[in-house]
């Protein structure tokens, strides 16, 4: 099981120093600018101030995050979580590479994003708790934030079906002559295997829309291993056969993913099309709260993986530039902790969602069925 799984995931290292140009290394190769012991193996092009510092901030904030959820399903807190373990980087590197008024489509693991767009932590954590202090209102199962203000749509739980939704927003960005708006669409590897994927890849590219699609390759789909999803090389090389370019990116190394997401952002953002990048992850954890790993697939790959970690990674990169240090990072666990559970007290102690919120939010002008039932329901006839 094992074996099969390993056979479309490449070799992190083995394109070190690949050069600078994602464009030019292709989707058959990888790219990557920081290598697994936080060396660099090519320039890191210069980045916003203090945008690296950032990035480790908002990884380890999202690990201590996405463990601190998981306790509270474990305890039955909150019903479902997935975690992003293993994958921050290639969130995180990814997401950071779009502007304000870009429209993000996200997958299951793209919770970070949200935040680092100014989604208020406690309504990251509300949409799991389901209660009143979550504006979408208990409306989502959990892990499907969405936040207006940082235009942050949720996803829908069928697979791939986002791919259609952010091309459609893309496409209607460019109808509108939107100038300087582009769209990001996440998806996994599972996800390449939906019909939304090849509805949303070929249009986009048709159109020349103003999009880059954002693939986590963490090998699996649950239990289905990479390599029982395709019978393509790379999942980056897809993108060809639609007429847009495929980018293959080392996804733990977060400097690499961000350099490549950007560039393929300003691509688009000029007029240029689409682009697809397949980012080289691990999914470290189970798939969800409701999975357990070990049943189908080897976990000693897991252990390699785990030393290929995109936080020790980067950290090491910025210590090694005087940029980190122990202090630093042990003070910042210590404020994160307590934001987290300060934020999940004041959560929890929230009220359950009003049952009179079921006909509200849907309809400017509500129709007669709806007003009945809302009458009866509070006549409690409905009760
Ligand atoms: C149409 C559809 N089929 C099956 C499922 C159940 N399901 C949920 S997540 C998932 C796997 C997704 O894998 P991938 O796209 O690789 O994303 P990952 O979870 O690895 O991030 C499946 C099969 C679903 N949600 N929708
Ligand atoms: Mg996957």
């Amino acid at each position: 099981m094992g074996k099969s799984a390993t056979s479309k995931q490449g070799n992190a290292s083995k394109s070190a120093g690949a050069g600078l140009d994602p464009y030019e290394v292709g989707p058959l190769g990888l790219f990557q600018l920081v290598d697994e012991n936080g060396t660099e193996v090519a320039e890191v092009p210069a980045l916003p101030d203090g945008l690296a510092v950032r990035l480790l901030e908002a990884m380890l904030f999202q690990r201590a995050l996405d463990q601190r959820m998981l306790n509270l399903q474990r305890q039955g807190r909150i019903g479902f979580y997935g975690t992003a373990k293993g994958q921050e980087g290639a969130v995180l590197g990814s997401g950071a590479a779009f502007e304000e008024q870009d429209w993000l489509f996200p997958a299951l693991r793209e919770g970070a994003i949200a935040l680092w767009r100014g989604m208020k932590l406690e309504h990251y954590i509300a949409q799991c708790f389901g209660n009143s202090a979550d504006p979408t209102q208990g409306r989502q199962m959990p892990c499907h934030y969405s936040d207006a203000p940082s235009h942050y749509v949720s996803l829908s739980s069928p697979i791939g079906t986002q791919i259609s939704h952010a091309a459609g927003a893309a496409r209607a960005a460019q109808v509108k002559g939107e100038a300087g708006r582009i769209v990001g669409g996440w998806l996994g590897d599972g996800a390449t295997s939906s019909n939304d994927f090849h509805a949303g890849m070929n249009f986009s590219a048709v159109w020349q829309s103003p999009i880059v699609y954002v693939c986590q390759n963490n090998q699996w789909a649950i239990s289905v291993p990479a390599s029982a999803q395709t019978a393509s090389e790379t999942f980056a090389v897809k993108a060809n056969a639609y007429g847009m370019p495929g980018l293959r990116v080392d996804g733990n190394d977060v400097l690499a993913c961000y350099v490549a997401t950007k560039m393929a952002a300003d691509r688009a953002r000029r007029g240029d099309g689409p682009t697809f990048i397949e980012c080289l992850t691990f999914r470290l954890g189970g798939h969800s709260s409701s999975d357990d790993p070990s049943k189908y697939r080897d976990e000693t790959i897991a252990k390699t993986w785990e030393a290929r970690d995109p936080l020790l990674r980067h950290r090491a990169w910025l210590v090694a530039r005087g940029e980190w240090d122990d202090k630093r990072q042990d003070d910042f666990l210590a404020e994160a902790g307590k934001q987290i559970s300060e934020a999940i007290a004041r959560v929890e102690a929230a009220e359950p969602v009003a049952v009179e919120t079921l006909f509200t939010d849907v309809w400017a002008e509500p129709p007669t069925m709806l007003k009945d039932q809302a009458d009866r329901l509070a006549n409690e006839e409905m009760i």
